[in-house]
């Protein structure tokens, strides 16, 4: 069974993430890995941990070549039941990354909100981050600070300055508390959801094990992906273009009626 339990779906609003009780099988996590690989050695000129568009076979102004597996697995009933109990029953997939931090240099994600980078109002977006490998605080594992959604906006973000990150926005030093942050230590086939208002980032990986994680996006059929408000450009750290960006619509319908979902698709 894969719903989220009443307790879970009562921990994603308060806390603003969730660890189901859910996950993918030891085979499926194999053939998900080959599709990495694959991933990887088809974009060479790309970080692994910037391989946006993962799911996209065809060409995308992003410049990455996807893998259609992520596109299928982004389709389980399984993680959409999941999804469904975090949004609702209208569910659209709207992004697909891959975040697959090498051993020794992994880089990276200085501590920011999804909503800064995206263009989806009302702003609305829950990301299932699957991991792949073990992901433990030792290679860099997704940390969170839980409740930093609750105001439901998004806080400054300075541009970082380094250039060895995965994004270059960081929530400003003022709006953070580290206190109460908490490492999402999974193994590989379990998996977080998290709301695009939750502060969240991840270190590097200076250790001998390899940490990847790909994580899904879904917003609900009650908003629209505005895909002029962001102009394309590589301020985000990588290129960034939301212009021919496709959508599925995985459950339910669009109760808004003006998102596109034929633009990108060919
Ligand atoms: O994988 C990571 O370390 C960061 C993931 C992340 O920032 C996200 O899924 O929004």
């Amino acid at each position: 069974m894969s719903k989220l339990l009443p307790e879970e779906i009562e921990q994603y609003r308060s806390d603003g993430y969730v660890i189901p009780e859910f996950r993918l099988s030891e085979d499926r996590i194999s053939a998900l890995r080959a599709t990495m690989d694959e991933l990887i050695d088809k974009n060479p000129g790309v970080r692994p941990e910037q391989l946006v568009n993962a799911h996209i076979e065809q060409p995308t102004a992003e410049g990455v070549r996807g893998c259609g597996d992520f596109l299928d697995l982004a389709r389980d009933p399984d993680i959409l039941d999941l999804v469904e109990g975090a949004l609702g029953p209208d569910i659209i997939l709207w992004g697909c990354h891959l975040f697959c931090k090498p051993a020794g240099d992994g880089m990276e994600v200085p501590w920011h909100q999804d909503g800064e980078y995206w263009p989806i109002r009302p702003l609305a977006t829950c990301t299932v981050w699957i991991a792949l490998d073990d992901s433990v605080t030792e290679n860099g594992c997704l940390r969170v600070i839980p409740g930093s959604h609750t105001e439901r906006r998004v806080y400054d973000h300075d541009n970082d300055g380094r250039d060895n990150l995965v994004l270059n926005y960081r929530v400003t030093d003022d709006q953070l508390d580290e206190a109460n942050m908490v490492d999402l230590e999974l193994e590989a086939g379990q998996m977080s959801l998290h709301d695009v208002y939750m502060i969240h980032g991840s270190n590097p990986n200076r250790s001998n094990r390899r940490r990847a994680g790909l994580a899904l996006r879904y917003m609900p059929g009650t908003s629209v992906f505005e895909r002029s408000t962001i102009t394309p450009g590589d301020d985000a750290g990588f290129v960034v273009d939301f212009s021919r960006r496709p959508l599925w619509l995985m459950r339910g319908s669009d109760q808004t009626g003006s998102n596109d979902f034929d633009v990108g698709h060919s």
